[in-house]
């Protein structure tokens, strides 16, 4: 058993609480929090761990959406339009998969690691992050994708997709969850989204989706015009949506699901997110690189959706870090008052998350495991400018625990 005691406590519960000179209980679960000295009066026995001044003690990080095969990723893709990306990813495919091998996934789990990810949602396109995956000390939720248009290739890519879960449920366990990924409303026919829905449901296991990701997508499935015209015209000439928007999110009634982006989701869209208690996903950084524009975070709070933060991949990112992915939506949400944003933010990456990907997790709660990270902040600061501060300066952890187990 080991008490860990800092400078203040950040527990992310409901509450939001934050303890003054505070400390948590723990094993492979955590067994009290509270008062550092109540602590140390009722755990005589516990292994008393100190941390520097001016440290933090919050639950570990959850990266809700990142895509690790594209982790070679440097300066071969085209950033500034959606599109063009696309053309991009698709041209340098197979270059950008070689080149992210085990090792290179494995270094850039190290690096989340270092940065206080202590679980992440990987979003799986060919299966070939499975064993860094389920060798990580991180919680990893794997979710396959499936993705095709083209009817004749239905029972293919769905035998694909099956076959690379099976592979993912052997692994299965507290620490590596599979689950599944149906791409997006322009990549997946619905016949291989209700599939994989169906599998999802019978597996009981949670889904991810892009949706409403750029202006391109918007147009396409609302009228078959803009940018995604021309593009997908060139693989197939008598390509149409194959259904629209509210179609698409009617698939996913009664999975639990994390639409990401969302950037062009209309008032009624985000309605219905809401009413299936979805999950919204946002990746600043990816929507900005993308040209994909902001997310409206006022609509998206006044439908009551659950927010979650994503560092999408190095793919559209020049970073895995969550604490950058935080500073940039703090600039970027420039409208919004800091210190309520900076609660949202940190929120999102920890007890929203939790929820989102149904672990118990993401808040310092009797019961919960045992992640925790310790943040170590360069000078004193007081209880009012804690949050935005943390968030501002915090780059490596000073200490990370997963499971009770120490790492780093
Ligand atoms: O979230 C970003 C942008 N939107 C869609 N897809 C991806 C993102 N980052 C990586 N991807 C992957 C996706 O999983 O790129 C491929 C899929 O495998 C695009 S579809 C040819
Ligand atoms: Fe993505």
């Amino acid at each position: 058993m080991k008490l860990l005691i800092a400078d203040f406590v950040l527990t992310c519960n409901a509450t939001f609480e934050i303890i003054e000179k505070g400390g948590v209980v723990f094993d492979e679960t955590i067994i009290d929090i509270g008062q550092s000295d109540a602590l140390q009066a009722r755990y005589p026995d516990a292994t008393l761990i100190q941390t520097p001044p001016h440290s933090i003690i919050l639950p570990g990080l959850i990266n809700a959406h990142v895509h690790l095969e594209f982790s070679a990723n440097r300066t071969m893709l085209r950033y500034g339009d959606f599109i063009p990306w696309l053309q991009s990813v698709i041209q340098h495919r197979e270059e950008l998969s070689a080149l992210a091998t085990h090792e290179h996934i494995a270094a850039a789990l190290r690096e989340m690691l270092q940065s206080g990810t202590t679980t992440l949602g990987a979003i799986s396109s060919f299966g070939a992050d499975l064993h860094a995956c389920v060798q990580t000390p991180q919680r990893v939720v794997y979710f396959n994708e499936i993705l095709g248009s083209a009817p004749s290739a239905v029972d293919a890519m769905y035998a694909d997709f099956a076959s690379r879960f099976e592979d993912s449920k052997a692994h299965e366990g507290n620490r590596f969850i599979p689950a599944i990924s149906v791409h997006s409303p322009y990549s997946t026919h619905p016949i291989l989204a209700k599939k994989a829905l169906q599998k999802a449901r019978e597996e009981g296991c949670i889904v991810s989706t892009h949706f409403m990701e750029s202006l391109a997508e918007r147009a396409w499935l609302d009228n078959a015009e803009g940018d995604f015209q021309p593009f997908l015209s060139a693989f197939n000439p008598h390509a149409k949506p194959m259904c629209d928007a509210l179609e698409y999110l009617a698939l996913f009634e009664n999975v639990p699901t994390l639409f990401t982006h969302a950037v062009y989701a209309d008032t009624e869209e985000l309605h219905a997110l809401s009413d299936q208690k979805a999950t919204l996903t946002h990746c600043p950084v990816s929507n900005r690189l993308l040209g994909a524009g902001k997310l409206d975070i006022a609509k998206v709070l006044a439908a009551k959706i659950n927010l979650t933060l994503g560092t999408d991949g190095l793919s559209s990112n020049t970073s895995l870090s969550l604490w950058d992915e935080m500073r940039s939506a703090l600039m970027m949400h420039y409208e919004r008052d800091l210190t309520t944003l900076a609660k949202l933010l940190l929120q999102s990456v920890t007890c929203n998350a939790a929820n989102a990907l149904k672990l118990p997790c993401g808040s310092l709660e009797k019961d919960r495991y045992a992640d925790l990270v310790v943040a170590t902040l360069p000078q004193a600061c007081d209880r009012e400018t804690l949050i935005v501060q943390t968030l501002l300066h915090t780059r490596r952890m000073e200490a990370i625990y997963i499971h009770g187990e120490a790492l780093c």
